[in-house]
């Protein structure tokens, strides 16, 4: 069974980072190892929450592994809680890369044009360092905007995504995915385009809720189809679908959007999808 480890928050209630991330890349059949960087009573988007740093503790942990000589087949990072955080996140990633293990970073910092309100303006430089040593990013359009100086657009077409692909590789990435992606009213999804030149884009219906925490259980289904052994367009499409699926079914919910979706239920539906796009 392969085997991968994400650095990213323990937000302990509202379903965003490790406790999506961990249900769901189990779920594909794929072992998850965490490494908590900071341990919050929720995310950020609650109006009370708190937060306990743990970027002490990478070091140690990463120390222990490897002298027990524990080696993972991808290294997925979501949020990171500061700068230095990410530093450490690249040195992680000098350590235990490989030639044959997949680096999948999710820059999730900022949407709707803007940061959010925890970081400062400094912060997108840095994680563009982390994208540098990525094979596979995952930005949505605002997050590509701030990471590569690019004007941030609402209205746009095939050739402002293409130039901010083309940006996004120039940073050091292998392939550059956009989420977000929208050319049509009703119509949502996402756009790669890899180093041999090598595009793809994938549409589902646009979904009229927003619901945080989306992005995160995004990165994780892409992350776990790609270690099941889909091609990146087949994972891409299988987590667009698994999202959509996600949000109908908490379309009836009666709790604030910020406690993120339904997607307990729809975990057998993800196992059959997966199993029949691997059959193909
Ligand atoms: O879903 C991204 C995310 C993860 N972790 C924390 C967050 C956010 C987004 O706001 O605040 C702590």
């Amino acid at each position: 069974m392969k085997r991968i480890i994400t650095l990213q928050d323990i937000s302990c209630v509202g379903r965003c980072s490790i406790t999506v991330a961990l249900p769901v890349i189990s779920a594909m059949g794929v072992e998850c190892g965490i490494l908590p960087t900071a341990v919050l009573s929720t995310h950020t988007m609650f109006k009370t929450f708190t937060v306990k740093d743990l970027s002490d503790q990478i070091e140690p942990i990463s120390d222990a592994w490897e002298t027990e000589g524990i080696t993972f087949d991808g290294i997925y990072t979501g949020y990171l809680a500061s700068g230095d955080q990410c530093r450490q996140v690249c040195e992680f990633f000098d350590r235990f890369g490989r030639t044959d293990n997949l680096v999948l970073v999710d820059p999730a910092m900022a949407d709707n044009g803007k940061l959010y309100a925890a970081f400062d303006e400094r912060f997108p430089a840095e994680m563009a360092k982390v994208c540098a040593k990525a094979d596979i990013i995952l930005p949505n359009i605002t997050e590509a905007c701030l990471l590569t100086g690019a004007e941030y657009r609402t209205e746009y077409g095939e050739a402002y995504i293409r130039d901010l692909l083309e940006r996004l590789l120039e940073l050091g990435c292998r392939t550059a995915v956009l989420t977000g992606v929208s050319y049509e009213p009703g119509k949502l999804g996402v756009a790669y385009l890899d180093r041999s030149g090598k595009d793809f884009s994938y549409f589902t219906r646009r979904c009229p809720q927003s619901f945080h925490g989306t992005g995160d259980l995004y990165s994780s289904t892409v992350l776990g189809g790609v270690m099941r052994g889909l091609d990146l367009g087949d994972a891409l499409a299988l987590a667009a679908d698994f999202v959509v699926a996600c949000i109908e079914a908490s379309a009836s919910s009666t709790e604030p959007r910020w406690y993120g979706v339904e997607f307990e239920s729809q975990i057998p539906l993800l196992c059959r999808m997966l199993e029949e796009r691997l059959k193909k």
